[in-house]
């Protein structure tokens, strides 16, 4: 792919619903657009960051700031010809950033492939055309009462399974109110974003609570680097533990399985640095029997449209965050993405399938920066 140009455009984009986890709520997607023009196609990526860094180091100024001033400077040049397969190496030299760097990374392949007149979930091996959507719901402002009619709706809508986010304060009980409300035959499991004190002994008591009620998984209850606490209580737990933020990298998640800090890989491009990575983890995974699903960032359509056909891959055996664009966006930038009979449609054109339209686009643009001066 031979480089043009390249943007980088934030965009915000209202929330349909509040989505509070055990780190704060969001109300609006501020999100970041990668778009490079290259002499043969176009390309797009999305930069999953949020605003402020509560979900991991990373957030959007700084990853403005990184991809115009080190990332796209490294990489790319007007003229410059750059393949998808060499962005990780070539940016190996600057630590960390991986959302940014798999917002770039994703939006070279989307251009090559485009190029290529192939499409992406084909160029990553997938096997299916439609993916389980599962849905996660953040704690809503109003208590159990809400909690149950979010979930009803969603139910109503076809999801396939929930996925409740919990904090300190607000786990057993509101899980108890759902399982009773729908019985046992719910498909629902937890995510915690890392808030809970494996050594705080109410904290581990939630926790034993949380495990009586015969849920799917447990994602992330403790810290990013807390492989052993991890280890640890998921000994004790019949609940499988799923890792989420600890998993940075293929590496990681080798390590996570090796010492037993869980039994369930969440893969995300962007926390792992890219789809290539995110193909590795997924490897990896596969040739331990260790099965993983696609997990999410409150993507638009264009980041929704990588993580629908990294879901397509054959070791995604569980549903993932992969709900249908209205769950979050009353308007999508792209086409959106839309839930049927429980599934999401594989995109199938050229590259990730989907480009944002002029109309929304526009509308939600907040800020543009153009790192090549072209
Ligand atoms: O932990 O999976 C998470 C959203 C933002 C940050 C972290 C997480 C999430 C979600 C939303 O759970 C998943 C989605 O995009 O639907
Ligand atoms: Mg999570």
């Amino acid at each position: 792919m031979t480089v043009e140009r390249i943007d980088l455009v934030r965009v915000g984009l209202p929330l349909v619903t509040p989505f509070r986890t055990s780190f704060g709520v969001q109300t609006v997607r501020d999100a970041l657009l990668v778009h490079v023009r290259g002499r043969e196609a176009e390309g797009w990526g999305e930069c999953v960051t949020p605003a402020s860094p509560v979900y991991s180091e990373e957030y959007t100024d700084g990853a403005m700031h990184v991809l115009a001033d080190e990332l796209v400077p490294r990489l790319l040049a007007p003229g410059r010809s750059v393949r998808a397969e060499d962005v990780g190496l070539r940016l190996a030299g600057i630590k960390g950033h991986r959302m940014a760097k798999a917002a770039l990374e994703s939006a070279v392949l989307d251009a090559q492939l485009r190029a290529a007149d192939r499409p992406l979930a084909a160029y990553l091996g997938a096997t299916r055309d439609r993916v389980p959507a599962g849905v996660s719901v953040g704690i809503p402002d109003g208590g159990v009462p809400e909690l149950l009619e979010l979930v009803a709706g969603y139910l109503q809508a076809g999801y396939v399974r929930i996925k409740a986010k919990v904090a300190r304060g607000a786990d057993v009980q509101p899980m108890q109110a759902l399982r009773s409300r729908f019985g046992a035959s719910l498909r629902l499991q937890v995510d915690a974003n890392a808030g809970y004190d494996p050594d705080a002994r109410a904290d581990v008591a939630a926790l034993d609570g949380l495990d009586e009620l015969g849920l799917v998984q447990i994602e992330q209850p403790f810290g990013p680097d807390r492989l052993l606490a991890h280890a640890r209580h998921a000994a004790r737990w019949r609940t499988p533990v799923c890792l989420d933020e600890s998993v940075t990298d293929a590496a990681r998640a080798v390590e996570a399985l090796e010492l037993r800090a869980c039994r369930i890989v969440n893969v995300k491009p962007g926390r792992v640095g890219g789809p290539l990575e995110s193909v590795r983890v997924h490897d990896a995974c596969r040739d331990r029997g260790v099965p993983v699903w696609c997990g999410g960032m409150l993507e638009t359509g264009v980041g929704r449209a990588l993580n629908v056909a990294i879901a397509a891959m054959p070791g995604f055996e569980l549903p993932g965050d992969t709900s249908a664009s209205d769950r979050y966006f009353a308007e999508d930038v792209t086409e959106p993405f839309v839930l049927q009979d429980g599934h999401v449609a594989v995109p199938q054109g050229p590259g990730i399938g989907r480009t944002p339209r002029d109309e929304p686009l526009k509308a939600a643009e907040r800020h543009r920066v153009d790192p090549l001066g072209s």
